[in-house]
């Protein structure tokens, strides 16, 4: 098992809701390492190159004040196959369809606002980790 790193995000909503240190918890018990967190609030032009295969959708713009709404807390998340790991441990996309278990089935019930951000594949977490951190 390959040792990786990933750019886990908890949403506007996560902080709202005081859910930060929940959701935190949930990724150490899981084993993971936490090796850099930081709270920021987005702008436009972050959300917009984080988001970028999105822009032509119609719910573009309810997305970027959704991730400009507050702050959201930016984590690296290091572990053994850990970007297919944190996915699994999130649950889909749609928060109506997640399984209880999963973070989004536990904490969302919305496909817009949905709680937590995780990188799709090892060359996006990599982007990710460089466009928050670097
Ligand atoms: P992911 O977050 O599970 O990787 P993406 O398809 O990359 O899903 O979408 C990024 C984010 O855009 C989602 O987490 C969600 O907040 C929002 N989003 C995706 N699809 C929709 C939609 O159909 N309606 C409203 N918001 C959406
Ligand atoms: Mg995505």
């Amino acid at each position: 098992m390959s040792q990786e790193q990933t750019y886990i995000m908890l949403k506007p909503d996560a902080v709202r809701r005081q859910l930060m240190g929940q959701i935190i918890s949930r990724i150490e018990a899981k084993g993971y390492q936490i090796t850099a967190l930081k709270m920021m609030t987005l702008d436009q032009e972050i959300v917009g190159e984080h988001y970028a295969h999105l822009l032509d959708k119609p719910f573009y713009p309810e997305l970027a004040a959704y991730m400009t709404s507050g702050p959201v807390v930016g984590m690296i998340v290091e572990g053994p196959e850990v970007v297919a790991g944190m996915r699994q441990m999130m649950g889909p996309t749609n928060a109506l369809e997640a399984p209880a278990g999963t973070i989004r089935g536990d904490y969302a019930h919305s496909i817009s606002e949905n709680i937590i951000h995780g990188s799709d594949s090892l060359e996006n977490a990599q982007i990710e980790i460089n466009r928050f951190f670097k």
